[in-house]
């Protein structure tokens, strides 16, 4: 039988970090990777776990995550920042950065992101979602940042009409490309990318100037649902602070600092 694609005697000579990854774990099926780090206390800062498929791969606010067995990336990093909690949005920042560059080594497309955590491509002038990231943070009582892990959810070569049927439109890098993409390499270079993001905002540089330019909704209309309001604030999405937060300016004039929700763009 052949070795799965994504366990590891095929990913370790692949892999071209020096710490990120050096422990990893494939399992053909898991509930979810996300889930399976937060529970295992003792494996290493770095360590990355892998699947085929997850039979309950989750968003944000316990939303579903979806794609068929041995179409996509699922992965989640375990990671321990010696970082103040504030920071956690640095992990957010650095795994869409990463990912979209790591996207962009490997196949030819050009990757945004949708505020705050998602990776999008246009297809005809659409944006469609391509990647979700979705980070687990615990705190200790002194405020800093204990035992984080950040999950990505990559949409590689899911067909079209295998592709789940959501809100805000989902794609795969082979329904936009048209082009199938090796797994191997591209999880090889997102964990590059990973690393050299995380190693550089531990020398104290901000991922934020780099997450900012790939926002795609800065400077349009936007419809943002946020948790516990039951109307959406429709305005234009002005620029992002450097913690995160969106600014959106509504048709009265008034300046919105939004810090968490659903982002859809409208038309003018
Ligand atoms: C996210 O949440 O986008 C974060 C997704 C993170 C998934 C990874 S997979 C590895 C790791 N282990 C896990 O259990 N999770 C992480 P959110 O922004 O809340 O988006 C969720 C919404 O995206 C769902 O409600 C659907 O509408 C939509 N969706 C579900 N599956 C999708 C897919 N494959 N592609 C695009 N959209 C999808």
């Amino acid at each position: 039988m052949p070795i799965p694609e994504l366990s590891e005697p095929s990913i370790q000579p692949l892999l071209q970090t020096s710490w990120l990854g050096r422990s990893y774990i494939f399992l053909p099926e898991v509930g979810s990777t996300n889930d399976y780090l937060r529970e295992q206390k003792l494996l290493p800062h770095g360590t990355v776990i892998a699947t085929d498929y997850q039979s309950a791969g989750r968003g944000r606010l316990d939303r579903r995550w979806e794609a068929p067995p041995a179409t996509a990336l699922l992965f989640s990093i375990l990671l321990r920042p010696d970082w103040p909690a504030e920071r956690a949005i640095w992990l957010t920042m650095i795994a869409g950065v990463a990912v979209a560059a790591a996207v962009e080594e490997v196949a030819t497309i050009t990757v945004g992101l949708k505020w705050p955590n998602d990776l999008v491509v246009d297809i005809d002038g659409e944006w469609h979602k391509v990647c979700g990231v979705l980070l687990d943070t615990s705190i200790d009582a002194n405020g800093r940042l204990e035992t984080t892990v950040l999950g990505v959810g990559l949409n590689v070569n899911i067909p079209a009409e295998s592709l789940p049927q959501t809100s805000f439109p989902a794609t795969s890098l082979l329904a936009a490309t048209g082009w199938p993409v090796s797994r191997p390499p591209l999880l090889a270079a997102c964990l590059r990318q990973v690393e050299q993001q995380y190693d550089a905002a531990e020398r104290g540089r901000s991922p934020w100037a780099l997450w900012n330019e790939r926002l795609m909704m800065l400077g349009q209309p936007v419809a943002i649902s946020r948790p516990g309001e039951e109307a959406p604030l429709l305005g234009i999405a002005e620029a992002t602070e450097e913690d995160g937060a969106l600014l959106v300016l509504d048709a009265n004039g008034r300046l919105h600092r939004v810090v968490a929700g659903d982002v859809s763009l409208r038309l003018r």
